[in-house]
């Protein structure tokens, strides 16, 4: 790695790694190859009603075969890091028991073509794709589920640790995958179990996350970091009076009490536990430790704000506006902010040793020209301005180490299937062609000179 030397003037410290992120449900596709078993995904895509269009990942981008061609890609795009994911069930296709031998070559051939080209892999080891068998008995429900992962992820980062790499992830986003998949159904597995048993599951998969965290470092070559990617709500004080600024302090711990919060302070917080009443989660000091495993890295996904004021009792989350700006995903309001105060706030509340951001991006209506362009300046516009945000958050003191742009592909974009592109490339999913976007274009140009006039 570069030499990361104090944050000069511009903002942006030299030695910073720019890069792009994907998933493997997302972009893989090839879900019957190398003897992969079922995921709860497949499963749910496959279900009608599910997804938007009746779409599922089965192709995608054709990642799987074609990933040599979007290394090239990645490059010419002056990448210096790639995030991915290892779907679970290409490794252990019923979650558990004896690992297929052949279930991680695609991934060490990946690994060997991202290193052949400078690129820095980084990986995350669970983006979503938990293995059906582990789902028909209880998935997160089942505490036996975060001990197989564990075994999972161990193995995992012991391959591929030996393979040169050097960054994992335990685990992407707790909190939408908890709350969507098992809060109110729209994410698979498409259930909405009520308060009690979602504040129980959520904490096992903390416990998954903890055990991995412990299993990475027992399994991996020295040297290897560890860290997990989690969204936490990212509250933005309204006006910058101190009390609106420590009122969204507080709302950075509190929303995220269950999640992020838990797993850097190994506790729940008081507030917590009491708005769950009788609903709290059962646990034991020891699991508290777990929890807590020393992280290396903290990963975080930024989109959007939520704008919070000073409040009797602490803070006030404000309603968001029915004419507030947004992207193609009505969840995704336009609010750049989220990159500024995000970080800020989680380094002052948790002092995390690095961060980095990683996924940031935007959904858009993109077509092409005839004269086959994508013109997405919506895009252009929200990544500057999430970049602008995320120097401020530098200047004042956020360990921000790297940034990766979701997505690099347009690709599954989960319950909305195809119909909403993230990528900084544009994908023509009847021929599989790859057409760099705008933004790329962009962002390449912004990559070169690191961020000058950001
Ligand atoms: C994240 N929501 O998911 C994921 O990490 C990516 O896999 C995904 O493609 C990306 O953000 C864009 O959506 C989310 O509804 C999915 O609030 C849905 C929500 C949030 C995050």
């Amino acid at each position: 790695e570069k030499p990361s030397e104090p944050h000069g003037p511009d903002g942006i410290p030299a030695g910073f790694l720019w890069g792009a992120a994907t998933a493997s449900y997302q972009v893989e596709g090839a879900v019957h190859e190398g003897g992969r078993g079922a995921s709860i995904w497949d499963t749910f895509s496959h279900t009608p009603g599910k997804v938007q269009n009746g779409d599922t990942g089965d192709v995608a981008d054709d990642f799987f075969h074609r990933y040599r061609d979007d290394v090239q890609l990645m490059k010419r795009m002056g990448l210096q890091a790639f995030r991915f994911s290892v779907a679970w069930p290409r490794v252990f296709p019923s979650g558990s028991g004896t690992p297929l031998v052949q279930g991680l070559d695609f991934y060490k051939k990946l690994v060997d073509e991202l290193h052949a080209n400078g690129i820095e892999p980084f990986c995350t080891l669970y983006h979503w794709d938990l293995p059906q068998a582990l789902q028909d008995n209880g998935g997160w429900e089942n505490p036996d589920t975060a001990r197989h992962l564990a075994d999972y992820e161990g193995y995992v980062a012991g391959e591929l640790s030996r393979a040169g790499v050097r960054h994992f992830f335990t685990m992407n986003e707790i909190r939408t995958f908890a709350e969507l998949g098992y809060g109110n159904g729209t994410h698979a597995p498409g259930l909405a179990v009520g308060r009690k048993r979602l504040a129980q599951l959520t904490h096992t998969i903390l416990m998954g996350h903890g055990l991995s965290v412990q299993a990475i470092r027992a399994h991996s070559a020295t040297g290897v970091r560890v860290g997990l990617c989690e969204n936490p709500v990212a509250p933005v004080p309204a006006t910058l009076e101190p009390e609106d600024v420590r009122a969204a302090a507080l709302a950075m711990r509190e929303e995220n009490a269950a999640y992020l919060t838990a797993i850097l302070e190994g506790r729940y917080t008081e507030k917590y536990l009491r708005r769950l009443e009788d609903d709290a989660p059962r646990f034991t000091a020891d699991e508290m430790r777990t929890i807590s495993s020393p992280l290396d890295a903290v990963g975080l996904n930024f989109y959007t704000s939520t704008y919070v004021r000073s409040a009797p009792g602490g803070y006030e989350v404000l309603p968001t506006p029915s004419d507030f700006p947004h992207t193609a995903s009505t969840w995704l309001t336009v609010s750049p902010e989220c990159m500024h105060w995000g970080p800020r706030l989680v380094q002052e509340l948790w002092q995390p040793k690095t961060i980095y951001i990683t996924e940031n991006g935007c959904s858009a209506a993109d077509t092409m020209t005839s004269r086959g362009e994508v013109l997405d300046t919506g895009r252009v516009m929200y990544l500057r301005n999430c970049l602008g945000q995320m120097r401020q958050a530098i200047r004042n003191g956020a360990a921000v180490k790297g940034y990766f742009v979701w997505s690099l592909l347009d690709n599954f974009e989960w319950a909305d299937g195809y119909s909403k592109r993230f990528g900084v490339v544009y994908v023509d999913y009847g021929n599989q062609t790859r057409t760099p976007k705008l933004s790329a274009q962009f962002y390449s140009s912004m990559i070169a000179s690191n961020g000058a006039d950001l």
